[in-house]
């Protein structure tokens, strides 16, 4: 459990890290290269691979890929099952504990327990809430179940509390790739305040100011993607942003 240990030793530190998330259908060889090279320079602390479609099924070789020029640690976001890789450090084994969908909750893991075991990965216990927004974000179109609807800080923080106390690792929050809202720093607050376990956050963040506000808020782990996909230079701005609360700190 290298990775997750790193996690909890990062947090009692209060350490803040920041992740990139590659989407292995939106890359290229290329781009890969181009974010990589960008990320190294940027210092940034994980990948997340993963998306809620599988188009190219160019997983294992976008890792490869990854994994021949950097030694950044690659981490399965997985939109479905079928999206793991031996050749990732470890995968976030999520359980969208937001929904109500069976199948999201333990149905899927149940027909995939056997190659998951198998893979050898690094799991993660991720107990997964998707929080609204703003319009409807392909996670909970594909995942046929409520969001937390933005506002409701309470139901959000007993979800978190919940999983947590069912074995969860790791809670992530995701208003969903694009949000049109990302998740408000007053729940992030009231989720952070009730839960020892790091807290990931993500979708929708845009500037490094609201990635900075998020880790004052009591995130963790900072997910960007698609503001990143638009403009590269985000990169060092966002995780300039996010590890200056590392520096505040020392
Ligand atoms: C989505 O949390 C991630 O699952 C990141 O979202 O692409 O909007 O940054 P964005």
């Amino acid at each position: 459990h290298k990775l997750y240990h790193q996690f909890l030793e990062r947090k009692k530190a209060g350490r803040k890290s920041f992740t990139v998330l590659i989407d292995p259908d939106k890359v290229n060889a290329a781009k890969i290269d181009q974010l990589v090279a960008l990320s190294i320079d940027a210092g940034v602390d994980y990948f997340f691979l993963g998306g809620s479609l599988v188009i190219d099924n160019n997983l294992d070789e976008c890792i490869q890929q990854i994994k021949a020029s950097c030694d950044i640690p690659v981490i399965l976001f997985p939109g479905s099952p079928s999206q793991i890789s031996k050749y990732a450090d470890a995968l976030l084994y999520l359980s969208l504990i937001s929904g109500r969908n069976p199948e999201l909750l333990i149905g899927q893991h149940v027909i995939s327990a056997p190659a998951v075991k198998k893979s050898g990965l690094e799991i993660m216990p991720t107990g997964y809430m998707v929080i609204d927004g703003g319009a409807p974000t392909t996670v909970s179109y594909i995942s046929n179940a409520t969001p937390i609807p933005s506002d409701k800080n309470d139901i959000a923080m007993c979800t978190a509390m919940a999983g947590e106390m069912l074995g969860m690792q790791l809670i992530y929050m995701d208003a969903g790739s694009g949000a049109k809202r990302p998740i408000t720093e007053t729940m992030i607050e009231r989720v952070s305040s009730q839960i020892e376990s790091p807290l990931i956050i993500g979708g929708g963040i845009t500037s490094p100011e609201k990635a900075y506000r998020n880790c004052q808020s009591g995130a963790d782990i900072i997910v960007v993607g698609n503001a990143i996909e638009k403009d590269t230079t985000l990169i060092k701005e966002m995780s300039d942003a996010i590890h200056q609360m590392n520096r505040v700190k020392v």
